[in-house]
């Protein structure tokens, strides 16, 4: 979560695009009615429930923000319809009912809550990275379990503090347009904003002694292992790992994270 003070240069830059995300909602439906609306338009499901975290929840900003479909304030704007997960813990989501799978192209978005200060020419980041495991038997410990990398590219050679040279596979690097409420779209496309990932891109984390992604060891992807459902996805803040740019590390924020091939 960005500093007030840029979310208070924010409202001032974006003509209020801030105060919209938290702007009543029309009496006509219940949050959980557009909510259904959403996956019925888009055949998506978001995730519904945390299994793990390492931190202590915010109480203004807990879990439960995470869950369901995204609710985005713009590309000038961060939406606080988030979970802010914090500097350097990592927490374990799940949809109740399905299992993510690989099918064409990206098959799952984060959406965090990243927005451009134009003003400055530069991006309030707050950069992570993404594991996804098929889990492991009932009761067992998470870190036993085989965990897949979703790999990252942060060149710290680029100019990393107004660009998106040099990044990709960043939770973090795209604002977030779409909005189940305000501003419905398929949130698969590129319009939509969100990081996507396609799980063929996955490969199987061998070695982390370093604690850094960037340095992992990596062996198979999910295919090469016959590894067909994927039940957990692992989000990590990036810490001073994957520098955040010009405005610090203030942990990264989790608006949803939504499934586009599930079973
Ligand atoms: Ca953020
Ligand atoms: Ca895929
Ligand atoms: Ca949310």
């Amino acid at each position: 979560m960005k500093k007030y003070f840029w979310m208070v240069l924010v409202v001032l830059v974006a003509g209020c695009a801030e105060m919209e995300s938290s702007s009543p909602i029309p009496a006509e439906k219940t949050t959980a009615e557009y909510a259904a609306e959403f996956y019925a338009a888009y055949s998506v499901v978001c995730i519904d429930s945390m299994i793990h975290y390492s931190g202590e929840e915010n109480g203004s900003y807990p879990a439960t923000l995470a869950f369901g479909p995204p609710r985005g304030a713009g590309e000038n704007a961060g939406s606080l319809d988030v979970f802010n997960l914090g500097i350097g813990q990592n927490a374990i989501f799940r949809h109740s009912s399905v299992a993510l799978v690989d099918g064409s192209g990206n098959d799952f978005k984060v959406f965090e809550n990243s927005f451009r200060i134009s003003t400055v020419d530069n991006y309030a980041w707050d950069f992570g990275w993404v594991e996804v495991s098929p889990g492991g038997a009932d009761g067992s410990d998470p870190d036993t379990w085989d965990w897949y990398l979703l790999p990252v590219v942060h060149d710290l050679n680029t100019n990393t503090y107004n660009t998106k040279e040099g990044k990709s596979g960043l939770v973090g690097l795209e604002p977030i347009v779409v909005n189940y409420i305000d501003n419905p779209m398929d949130p698969r496309t590129s319009t939509a904003g969100g990081d996507g990932y396609d799980l063929a891109d996955a490969k199987k984390i061998l070695t982390r002694d370093s604690g850094n992604p960037l340095h992992f060891s990596l062996g198979n992807t999910l295919a090469q292992d016959n590894v067909m459902e994927i039940r957990y996805i692992r989000i990590f803040d990036g810490s001073s790992f994957l520098p955040d740019g010009a405005f610090g590390d203030n942990g990264l924020d989790v608006d949803a994270i939504c499934f586009f091939n599930y079973r």
